[in-house]
C-alpha cells in the first residue's frame, strides 16, 4: 500500500481521507513533525484551488531533507460557497466558522428562499517531482436549522442533493464521503497517482 501523508490540523478531514483512500489502495496518514501537526499560513485569496497549492508549497518544504521526502503529500482546501451570498463564505470558511459560525449563517440567511450551496474541495498532492490537483464539488442546500451530530464544520447546516433532506451531519462517514467534495477530490488524486488499469 502507498503511504499518503495529509498535512492538516484537521482530524476529522485525515479521518474522512483514510475512509476514501484505504479501499483504494492508499494508506493515509497525518503528519506530524517533532509530535506536531505543521501550522500552515493560509493565505487571503479568493480562490481555495491558490490556497491549496500555496499549502503545498510549505508542506513539501516542510518534508524535504527529512525521512519523508520521497513519500506522497497531500494537502487540502475546502470551503462553503452560498449562492445567495454571492459565494459566501467560500475561500473565508474557516474564519467565518470560528466567528459568527453555524448559527450566523443562519441568520445571515433568515427569509431566504434561494439556499442553493455547494461545498468545494481542493486536494493537492506532490509526489515524485510532480503537483497533481483535482477539485471535488457537492451541491445541496443550506438548511433551516442545524440538525445531526456526526461529521465536523459545517455538516449540521449542509444538506447534499442526494442526502434526500439530511444534513451530512446525518449522514454515516461512508454516505457523506460517496457523494462529498472531498471523496470527489481524492478520488480523483488517487486517479492521478496511479492511474486505473484498464
Ligand atoms: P486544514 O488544516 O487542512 O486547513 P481546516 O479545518 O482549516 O484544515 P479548511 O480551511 O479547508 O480546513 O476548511 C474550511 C472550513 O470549512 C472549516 O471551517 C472546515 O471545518 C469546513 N469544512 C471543510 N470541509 C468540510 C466538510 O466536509 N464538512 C463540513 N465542514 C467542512
Amino acid at each position: 500500500m502507498m503511504r499518503v501523508l495529509f498535512v492538516t490540523g484537521n482530524q476529522n478531514k485525515v479521518a474522512e481521507a483514510y475512509g476514501i483512500l484505504s479501499p483504494l489502495g492508499f494508506y493515509v496518514e497525518q503528519l506530524f513533525i517533532d509530535g506536531k501537526a505543521p501550522d500552515l499560513v493560509e493565505p487571503q485569496a479568493e480562490e481555495i484551488e491558490e490556497i491549496a497549492k500555496y499549502k503545498l508549497e510549505q508542506a513539501v518544504s516542510l518534508t524535504m531533507g527529512t525521512e519523508f521526502e520521497n513519500e506522497a503529500v497531500l494537502v487540502e482546501d475546502s470551503g462553503l460557497f452560498i449562492d445567495s451570498l454571492s459565494g459566501f463564505p467560500g475561500p473565508y470558511s474557516s474564519f467565518v466558522k470560528e466567528t459568527i459560525g453555524l448559527s450566523g449563517i443562519l441568520s445571515l440567511m433568515s427569509g431566504e428562499t434561494d439556499r442553493g450551496a455547494e461545498f468545494k474541495a481542493v486536494a493537492a498532492v506532490y509526489f515524485k517531482d510532480k503537483i497533481m490537483t483535482c477539485t471535488g464539488i457537492c451541491r445541496g442546500f443550506v438548511s433551516e436549522n442545524i440538525s445531526g451530530d456526526s461529521g465536523f464544520g459545517y455538516d449540521p447546516i449542509f444538506i447534499p442533493e442526494e442526502a434526500n433532506g439530511r444534513t451530512c451531519a446525518q449522514l454515516s462517514p461512508e454516505e457523506k464521503s460517496s457523494i462529498s467534495h472531498r471523496g470527489f477530490a481524492l478520488k480523483g488524486v488517487s486517479e492521478l497517482l496511479i492511474p486505473p488499469s484498464k
